[in-house]
């Protein structure tokens, strides 16, 4: 065994609570499929506060709650009406902050979800805008401007909506007339704000500390490379976007010099990010920050620069196959800019957009895009899928960084395939003959509490996604004392993570083809079987493995397992 090349020399953390974020393991709820407490089939927060002891239990250092705003839901939530409130159907602000105190009594830090690039249309300062004239004051906090041909009945451009069709939506005037058009990345329900501004980046910063006074230790921020825009025509570069066979995103990497998108990734997003570090670091310990930005991780640091918002989620390992090679690179490559920049990486397997990744690893190439079609594996690809999650997921728990995991992956659930079309809920769902092919509602069902009743324990009343007949076996009744179960197995390594995760350091180990090892300092290795016979283990005292196995055997293809040295 021997030691091939040395990563980027991460310095210790000063391990001071003020650095809490920099190896968290955060949980992600999705507040209205967590848990039911009232029986409307909503999950709420008296559902999360009966849920608190499963929390502290899973051993998870902090909490992130997708949006639980007022809202109509055009897109789960991130279609918010009042950034300051809570939507009726989850509770009310009493509700959130019994929330707060609970789960800071049991240790655990609350990051909660702010979408800066659009409101909905409900909120007060659209309706306004709706209200008003063309060029007044209230149209300016959006992105208004007047349509083409001779009635302006074309959309300014031909840009298009991340959810398909034009990102141009036409409005009637006060007086009823058909009148100006308003630019939106999203839903026609989510209109973009301006930026540019004052009011909205005043509005913004209040927001900001309406939650950091009642208590939440951060932010996750939304589509946070969409704010800057630059509006102005004409982008010659946009045209071979649109008419070429590149995705929105894509084209932020390579069509544009960098910072120079219309869009996304503008370079006057630093300015307004270090008007929020200027809020966050009037609290003690500073509001923390973790930008959803995808763009390249050269263009990370800019968003996880102390002057800003201080961590970039890093997709890659979410959207790299299950590949030895894929993986290592994606691990240096994060760890080096992290260390470049003062900022730790981030793991992601599965969030509330993505096909969740105990089904994406179920492909035998093992590479399956996030968002792609797919149906339900039969049960020798899906038990393939499960230990390839959870080889993953122990893998990445043991890099330096924080790892983020979303509600249900710690009970192995996978994506749910048979969800009626005429229940869809997600704007981005694809429908064809009565069938959904493709979305994000699959990753968001609610969640198995109990093996069996009519709503598996979420709810006493109803779940807004119906749950499959299969579901019970994945519960947390059923996994909670299995040995075996992927609950278990979460359990006991975020157990041991918050033991041994004293530094931010890593080495890579050679333990031949197919096997991705590595040691932390204090002798903990993590070691991961890609190949498709068993692998030895090194030196060491095995203490977890997810192969079914407690003892020192080989291990299992598709299987990572933790020793400790020394
Ligand atoms: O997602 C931003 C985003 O660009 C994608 O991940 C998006 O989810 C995908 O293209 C949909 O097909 C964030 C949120 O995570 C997502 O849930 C919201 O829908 C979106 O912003 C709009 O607020
Ligand atoms: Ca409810």
């Amino acid at each position: 065994m021997s030691i091939t090349e040395p990563t980027g020399q991460i310095p210790d953390t000063d391990g001071t609570a003020r650095q809490w974020w920099r190896q968290a393991a955060v949980y992600q709820i999705y507040p209205r499929s967590f848990a039911d407490a009232n029986k409307d089939g909503i999950g709420d927060f008296v559902g999360v506060l009966s849920r608190v002891d499963y929390l502290a239990s899973l051993n998870v250092d902090a909490v992130w709650f997708s949006p639980f705003y007022p809202s109509a839901l055009a897109d789960g939530g991130y279609d918010v009406d009042d950034y300051r409130d809570v939507d009726p159907s989850i509770g009310t602000l009493a509700d959130f902050e019994a929330v707060i105190a609970a789960l800071h009594g049991r240790g655990i830090k609350v990051i909660i979800d702010i979408v800066p690039n659009h409101s909905s249309n409900r909120h007060a300062w659209f309706r306004e805008a709706l209200a008003s004239p063309a060029g007044s004051p209230a149209r300016d906090r959006y992105l208004f401007r007047d349509g083409k041909g001779p009635g302006g009945e074309l959309p300014p451009n031909d840009w298009q909506a991340m959810f398909g069709g034009s990102a141009w939506t036409r409005i009637a005037e006060p007086d009823g007339t058909p009148g100006q058009w308003y630019f939106h990345m999203f839903a026609p329900q989510q209109p973009d704000w301006n930026w540019d501004n004052p009011e909205v980046r005043e509005d913004f910063l209040a927001t900001l500390r309406f939650w950091g006074d009642r208590g939440v230790d951060g932010f996750r921020v939304d589509v946070a490379s969409g704010l800057a825009k630059d509006m102005s025509e004409p982008y010659p570069e946009w045209e071979r976007v649109m008419h070429g066979p590149m995705s929105f995103l894509e084209s932020a990497e390579v069509t544009f010099d960098p910072g120079r998108h219309p869009l996304f990734d503008r370079d006057e997003l630093d300015e307004i990010y270090a008007g929020w570090r200027q809020v966050f670091n009037t609290y003690d310990p500073p509001l923390f920050a973790v930008a959803e930005a995808w763009v390249t991780p050269d263009r990370q640091a800019r968003y996880a620069s102390t002057d800003g918002l201080g961590q970039s989620f890093n997709f890659d390992l979410l959207s790299a196959g299950w590949d030895i090679g894929d993986f290592r690179t994606v691990i240096q490559r994060n760890l080096e800019f992290a260390e470049a920049n003062d900022t730790t990486s981030t793991w992601v397997f599965s969030n509330h957009d993505v096909i969740r990744h105990a089904t994406r690893y179920s492909q035998s190439s093992g590479y399956r895009p996030m968002f792609d079609r797919m149906t339900r594996p039969d049960d020798a690809a899906a038990a393939r899928g499960l230990a390839r999650a959870r080889a993953a997921t122990l893998l990445a728990l043991a890099l330096p960084g924080s790892a983020y995991l979303y509600q249900g992956e710690e009970l192995g659930l996978p994506e749910v395939f048979d969800i009626p079309a005429d229940r869809a809920q997600d704007p981005s769902a694809v429908i064809e003959n009565g069938v959904i092919v493709a979305g994000r509602d699959g990753c968001r069902v609610p969640l198995p509490w109990t093996a069996s009743g009519e709503f598996f324990g979420f709810s006493d009343g109803g779940a807004h996604l119906p749950q499959p007949k299969w579901y019970g076996a994945f519960s947390v009744e059923a996994e909670s004392d299995d040995p075996n179960s992927t609950l278990t197995l979460y359990r006991e390594a975020l157990r041991l993570r918050r033991k041994f995760h004293t530094s931010e350091h890593l080495e890579w180990l050679d333990l031949g083809n197919n096997v991705l090892a590595f040691t932390r300092p204090n002798g903990w290795i993590s070691v991961t079987n890609f190949g498709a016979t068993p692998a030895q283990l090194p030196v060491g005292t095995v203490v977890v493995r997810t192969d079914g196995r407690h003892d020192r055997a080989p291990l299992a293809p598709d299987s990572t397992a933790w020793l400790v040295r020394g």
